[in-house]
């Protein structure tokens, strides 16, 4: 990996642009003492918070050649030939290697508003260029201050649309993901080390191919290669939000529960069967998770209104983009739920669905209560009309999205993680194959391939593009 710093110095405004009470400026690289010494008219101590008053250019100096160490004789001279005042606050100086991008680093917090891009163009005169968005990270990654998960996951701290999001995005930021895939790279090189080391000695006695401790080994491997998958899976649905699709027999009551869980009557309610025609978006925060709701038209055999017809088409291709189905059931017409066993070979295999059984307070059976979680019921009794339920509904919904109240919840993670451990799980998959027809080569080719996949989750392989790819997604001044 790369740890040589960039020739350029950058900076940008780490706060967002407007009014403020107070705002950061933050420079990085081979010139931020230079650009201190020209701009506060000395180098702050490191580390420590430094008031101090910030310049515009002398009239004698010359741009950009700000930056010598002034000389006792020279600094009264020079303080009578002082620029005017930009601005005054806080300096804040670390020297590399021990800052945030791993290089020189100048954080000045000033005030807020227009007086920031005045501040930006002094430094910008003294040496500085303006940062891209995400070069403060990307040269921290590059310095080995985190990792690309990590990273990552500073943009998802920032994008947070909720508490869950960014309390997931924090978990990932500590480093808590990356852990978990290190740990299964781990495993895996010492499967392949003992793979290699077995094809090395063909002429032992024993059968290492075929050996109890190898299946063991990838026993090992497999376990802690779907567990952080399904973390992944389970994060990356927190990050970007889960949509989940409202559907089941027309007057069920779909969108009375749809109204319920957004807290408004968003969508048309009458006691006449096919009321809905059209798909209705509403988007929900259940239980810190951004959750956007579709409610869709009563799925039926057949029907002669042409309208009804377009619009169960439509629910049916919209159930095949949702991360969670809420099959809802009138309990009380169809205690026993004949009407989703019927659609259910309809549905979507790979979505998960949970029957909502509705009405429950025309049925005797009591609704769901508590908060059920990691062992969520794939069945759940409410009153969409009097609200009954819908507390245990919105836990469940959290859950499967992968937001569990409490310690140990989940991280955050991209569909890029998910798609890289995929890949390794495939590549193990194969390999697994291949030991079984004692196929050592092969199987020690595959491993290394899918250690390879592992690495790109954490950035330990990875091309330039990649890289530009992912940091050219972040706001600038991080
Ligand atoms: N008693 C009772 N009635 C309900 C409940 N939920 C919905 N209803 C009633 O059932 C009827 C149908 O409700 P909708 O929400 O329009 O049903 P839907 O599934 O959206 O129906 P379509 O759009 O026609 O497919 C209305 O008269 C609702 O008031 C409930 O929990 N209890
Ligand atoms: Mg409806």
């Amino acid at each position: 990996m790369a740890t040589t710093s960039s020739p350029d110095t950058i900076v940008a405004a780490a706060t967002p642009p407007g009014r403020g009470g107070v705002s950061i400026v933050r420079i990085s690289g081979t010139k931020a003492p230079d650009i201190a010494r020209a701009l506060l008219g000395r180098l702050p101590p490191p580390r420590v918070a430094t008031f101090s008053r910030w310049r515009e250019a002398a009239d004698a100096e010359t741009d950009g050649e700000g930056g010598h160490d002034l000389s006792v004789e020279r600094k009264d001279a020079a303080k009578d030939r002082a620029g005017e005042i930009i601005d005054s606050g806080i300096a804040l100086y670390f020297p590399a290697p021990h800052s945030f991008t791993g290089e020189h680093v100048l954080e000045l917090q000033g005030h807020g508003g227009v007086i920031v891009e005045a501040l930006i163009e002094r430094i910008v005169q003294l040496g500085a260029r303006r940062a891209r968005a995400g070069e403060f990270s990307e040269r921290a990654f590059l310095n080995d201050k985190i990792d690309l998960a990590q990273a990552e996951a500073i943009a998802d701290l920032i994008d947070a649309g909720s508490q869950a999001t960014a309390r997931a995005a924090m978990r990932s930021l500590q480093g808590e993901f990356s852990q978990r895939v290190r740990a299964t790279r781990d495993a895996l090189t010492q499967l392949r080390v003992y793979v290699e080391a077995a094809i090395d000695f063909p002429e032992e006695e024993i059968d290492f191919l075929g050996s109890q401790e190898l299946r063991e080994r990838v026993d090992y491997v497999r376990e802690l290669l779907d567990d952080v998958l399904n973390a992944a899976r389970r994060g990356a649905l927190l990050t970007r939000g889960m949509t989940v699709v409202i559907a089941g027999r027309p007057n069920a009551g779909k969108s009375t529960l749809l109204n319920a869980l957004a807290g408004f009557d968003a969508a048309i309610v009458t006691s006449v069967p096919g009321t809905t025609r059209d798909l209705l978006r509403q988007k929900v925060d259940v239980r810190g998770v951004p959750v956007e709701f579709i409610d869709t038209a009563g799925l039926r055999e057949a029907t002669d209104d042409a309208i009804e017809a377009e619009g169960m088409r439509r629910a049916r291709e919209v159930l095949r983009q949702a991360d969670h189905v809420l099959y809802v059931v009138d309990a009380a017409a169809d205690p026993d739920a004949r009407g989703y066993e019927e659609e259910r070979t309809a549905l979507p295999v790979d979505v998960p669905v949970t029957l909502v059984m509705n009405k429950c307070d025309l049925d005797e059976a009591a609704v769901s209560e508590g908060s059920p979680q990691a062992a969520a019921p794939s069945r759940i009794r409410i009153s969409a009309a009097t609200g009954a339920g819908l507390g245990a509904l919105r836990a469940h919904l959290a859950a499967a999205a992968g937001h569990t109240e409490g310690a140990g919840g989940s991280f955050s993670a991209r569909v890029r993680h998910v798609e890289a451990l995929q890949r390794a799980a495939a590549q193990l998959a194969i390999a697994c194959r291949q030991l079984a027809a004692r196929q050592g080569e092969l199987a020690a080719f595959e491993l290394r391939a899918a250690q390879a996949s592992l690495g790109e989750v954490i950035g330990d392989v990875g091309s330039d593009e990649l890289l530009g790819h992912i940091f050219s997604s972040f706001c600038i001044g991080k």
